[in-house]
């Protein structure tokens, strides 16, 4: 499997995290990228393709907050990770501020995804490893590709960061790859949690089919999206969906599901996929709830494999990092296999 990966990426490394009340370890932390690279044979450097097909999904003035915002923290006397506290609640108006704090609430729906030093070399990485294996789907006819993106991109959308995403990946390969020609374009989120940016940015697009499958958002972050009602609208309507499972969901549970789910992208006449895998959904994850086994990554791999789409898959969560490089790795030989 061709994969690309720049070392960029690993300049992003946060100290710590919000969670439940408590500070943590900050839980996507670059030793995964390590452990995923230590299964794999060798990675490709993706070329870089410029801010054009970032462009092409998120908002200039996000973007700009996106390379300033660490800066500015330190401009303003603080220490370490720029992170927000003060988010506005629906409905306000949208105030343009200065203050670095009300413009991390601004564009951050989360206390989970602090802004480091190297967030924003690493997240224009990240998304041009998702480019660069576009490229290898497109040019060189390859069936599939894996960019090994990190940090992750579902949860981010055209103007906000969160969930430890700060580009989306999924969505600016599929941008780019309609432009190329390729669609209509199919995306599969088969992390633990919702892709919310993902379905966000399509959400009203008929020419991009979203489908997830995810732990319910009424027990599990990101709580706000994902649920089953939730299925597009205007041109878009019909064109996203959910099928949120229950907490300690197995294979069994999860088969069907998954099932439908590439039925559905059949159905819709994809001529491209974009794999949101996450390797969250496994037993021993630290933050997440569902039971897949290593073994049934390589299902979840030879079941996507039998659409016999061109299929470029981006990497998003999956926190057990001393099982995370045999979990992608089953994932991807199912891939090849199936
Ligand atoms: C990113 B990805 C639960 C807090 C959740 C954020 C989780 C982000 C997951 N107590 N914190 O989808 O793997
Ligand atoms: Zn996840």
């Amino acid at each position: 499997m061709l994969t690309f990966f720049s070392e960029n990426q690993s300049v992003h490394a946060p100290l710590r995290e919000l969670n439940n009340g408590e500070w943590m370890d900050f839980a996507e932390s670059p030793a995964r990228v390590e452990s995923i690279l230590a299964t794999l044979p060798k990675t490709s450097t993706p070329r870089d393709h410029g801010m054009g097909p970032v462009l092409a999904v998120h908002d200039a003035d996000y973007l700009a907050f996106l390379q300033s915002a660490h800066d500015e923290w330190l401009a303003q006397g603080r220490e370490g990770d720029a992170i927000g506290y003060a988010f506005p609640v629906r409905g306000r108006r949208p105030l343009r501020h200065d203050r670095i704090d009300a413009q991390l609430g601004q564009y951050g729906f989360d206390a989970a995804s602090p802004i480091a030093v190297g967030t924003w070399k690493a997240a224009y990485w990240g998304a041009q490893a998702a480019l660069g294996a576009l490229d290898a789907v497109i040019a060189q006819g390859t069936r599939a590709a894996f960019a090994l993106c990190r940090p992750p991109g579902h949860h981010s959308g055209r103007d906000y960061f969160g969930g430890y995403c700060y580009l989306n990946n999924a969505a600016i390969a599929a941008r780019a790859a309609e432009a190329a020609g390729l669609g209509p374009v199919a995306i599969l989120d088969v992390d633990y949690h919702h892709g919310n940016g993902t379905q966000d940015i399509f959400y009203e697009d008929g020419r991009v089919f979203f489908a997830s499958i995810h732990a319910d958002p009424k027990s599990d972050y990101p709580y706000f999206w994902g649920h089953a009602d939730e299925t597009g609208a205007r041109e878009g309507a019909g064109a996203t969906f959910n099928q949120p499972l229950p907490r300690g969901t197995t294979w069994d549970v999860y088969r069907p599901a998954l099932h439908k789910a590439l039925e559905r992208i059949a159905a819709f006449g994809a001529k491209i996929l974009i794999v949101s895998y996450g390797a969250d959904t496994f037993e021993n994850d630290p933050i997440s709830e569902f039971k897949l086994t290593t073994k049934d990554m390589h299902r979840i791999g030879a079941a996507i494999a039998g659409l016999g789409l061109p299929t470029l898959t981006v990497m998003e969560g999956g926190y057990r990092i001393e099982a995370l490089g045999r979990n992608v790795e089953a994932y991807l030989t199912g891939l090849d296999a199936g």
